[in-house]
């Protein structure tokens, strides 16, 4: 088997979706950490691998490839000793894609929208419709799952670990209200059940969490 490395940080919601796909999976990795505020991400090294320079990046043998979602995906279907956690039928692959797609666009893109000019322009005050659009995103999430114990129904698929790994991290900017949003709660729980759920996911959101506090003004 190839030698896979992840470049990542704890910190970063995308890279513990890969994190706990790669766990899930049981493969062997080596792990790169990449200090963005020193900005590692910008070096000539990384860009050749990664021009968005974006985490995670996964190296699999000299086989770039970036962006989340497409690293599990690719995970799966490279590695995966069955297709459970991500479908090879069409409709269910295509009601996974929807959950992974509406992470990268609706759920993650408002933290990131929020955390970002924090991070590297100190702007602290947020205006309050980026604001709506991290509850749009918990709004979307509650109603997706339903009476359904996961993301897709009855099984645990990426989509969850997606999912999982930003909505942990989203309480950084706002309070996750779990009498308002109950099935996230309850989701977030049985996620929780994993054995390496709190290693992978639950200490980095923890971090980034705290790195975030008490930081923003709502305007
Ligand atoms: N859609 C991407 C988002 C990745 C992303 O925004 N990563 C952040 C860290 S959480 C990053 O690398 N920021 C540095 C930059 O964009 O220059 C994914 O799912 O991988």
């Amino acid at each position: 088997m190839s030698k896979l490395v992840l470049y990542g940080l704890d910190v970063s919601p995308p890279v513990r979706a890969c994190l706990l796909t790669l766990r899930a999976l049981e493969l062997p990795y080596e792990y790169i950490e990449v200090d963005l505020l020193s900005r590692e991400h910008l070096t000539e090294d990384f860009l050749k691998k990664n021009p968005q320079h974006t985490v995670p990046l996964l190296d699999d043998n000299g086989t770039y490839i970036w962006d989340s979602h497409a690293i599990c995906c690719y995970l799966v279907d490279k590695y995966g000793k069955n297709d459970e956690l991500y479908p090879k039928d069409v409709v269910k692959r295509a009601f996974v894609n929807q959950r992974l797609y509406f992470d990268a666009s609706a759920l993650f893109m408002p933290l990131r929208n929020i955390s970002v000019p924090y991070f590297y322009h100190n702007v602290s005050e947020v205006p309050q419709e980026k604001l709506n659009n991290v509850k749009d995103g918990y709004r979307h999430l509650e109603n997706f799952l339903g009476d359904n114990k996961y993301l897709n129904g009855d099984t645990m698929t990426i989509a969850d670990f997606c999912c999982g790994a930003t909505a942990s991290s989203l309480p950084a900017v706002l309070k996750m209200d779990a009498e308002e949003f109950p099935k996230i709660a309850a989701w977030l729980r049985r996620l929780e059940k994993l054995p390496y759920y709190e290693e992978v996911n639950n200490t980095g959101a923890q971090k980034y969490i705290e790195m975030l506090k008490n930081k923003f003004t709502y305007v």
